[in-house]
């Protein structure tokens, strides 16, 4: 597979890909080549058949301490807006398959926003999630101002935008923006990667696009979408295998297809 600078990748599992951050003596800041790397990674799994989830980790101390501020310190307007600065940040999100962030330590700027573009945060006791744009004079431009807000909704993010004030593991998990919070925490989202691994990929991918659709769509739309997406599973051999096999009462043999 592709050496990295950046970032490391292995495979914990066959079934999943795991990428971690690697920029230890910056907090794994989030430079330009960095993103170039994790999304040329991230794009590897999403196509390899035999690849159903990935996990996106950092190091105990840092997740991410966001972008890298060296990099941008001297940039003009006309250079961010031109050259389209960190647009392809945007990507992630446009995986078909799931990915779980396993965030210890330092989740700040664009490194939290990184991980709310992740399906699921798992977080250790360590995690700190903050966007502390505004103490640099600047605001969130990695969605957090937006993911942000379906997540734990506007007045604490509003606190968090406007004051950079970090929010513990506990509280995120208090707030909804975590799924939990859990002790070994890359362990953990191997293992919730290699369980959801184990279903049927189509409706796993169908699961992650109908959810997602929540954040676009109004209810009636969203409600449709839903159940048309949920009539088509009725098309794949999956949904006859699992169906089948729990009237045989045995274990269903998912075939992705
Ligand atoms: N960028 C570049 N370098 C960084 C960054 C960063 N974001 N964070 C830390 N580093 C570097 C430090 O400069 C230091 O390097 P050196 O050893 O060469 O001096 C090294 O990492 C270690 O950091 P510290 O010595 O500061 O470690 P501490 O434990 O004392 O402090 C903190 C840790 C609190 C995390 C501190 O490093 C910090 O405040 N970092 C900056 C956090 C921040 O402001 N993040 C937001 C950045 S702005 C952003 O993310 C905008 C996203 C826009 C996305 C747009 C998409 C379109």
């Amino acid at each position: 597979s592709t050496q990295y600078e950046s970032i490391l990748t292995s495979r914990p599992h066959p079934s999943v890909t795991l990428i971690t951050l690697n920029r230890p003596k910056a907090l794994n800041a989030l430079s330009t080549s960095l993103f170039l790397e994790l999304n040329k990674a991230l794009f590897e799994a999403d196509a390899d058949p035999e690849i159903g989830a990935i996990v996106l980790t950092g190091s105990d101390k840092a997740f991410a301490a966001g972008a890298d501020i060296k990099e941008m310190k001297d940039k003009e307007f006309s250079d961010v807006y031109k050259n389209k600065f960190l647009e392809n940040w945007g990507e992630l999100a446009r995986l078909k398959k799931p990915v779980i962030a396993a965030v210890s330590g330092y989740a700040l700027g664009g490194g939290c926003e990184l991980a709310l573009m992740t399906d699921i945060i798992l977080a250790s006791p360590t995690a700190k999630f903050g966007q502390p744009e505004i103490n640099i004079g600047i605001i969130p431009g990695g969605g957090g101002s937006q993911r942000l807000v379906h997540a734990i909704g506007k007045s604490r993010t509003m606190e968090m935008v406007l004051t950079g004030r970090m929010v513990t593991a506990q509280e995120a998990e208090q707030w909804g923006m975590v799924s939990r919070v859990t002790e070994n925490v890359v362990e953990e989202a191997v293992k919730m990667a290699i369980e959801i691994s184990s279903k049927g990929q189509i409706a796993v991918q169908a699961g992650k696009e109908v959810v997602n659709a929540a954040y676009e769509m109004s209810l009636a739309e969203g409600l449709r979408f839903e159940r048309r997406t949920f009539h088509g599973l009725f098309a794949t051999k999956d949904q006859k295998e699992g169906m089948t096999a729990f009237a045989e009462k045995r274990k269903p043999e998912f075939t992705h297809s």
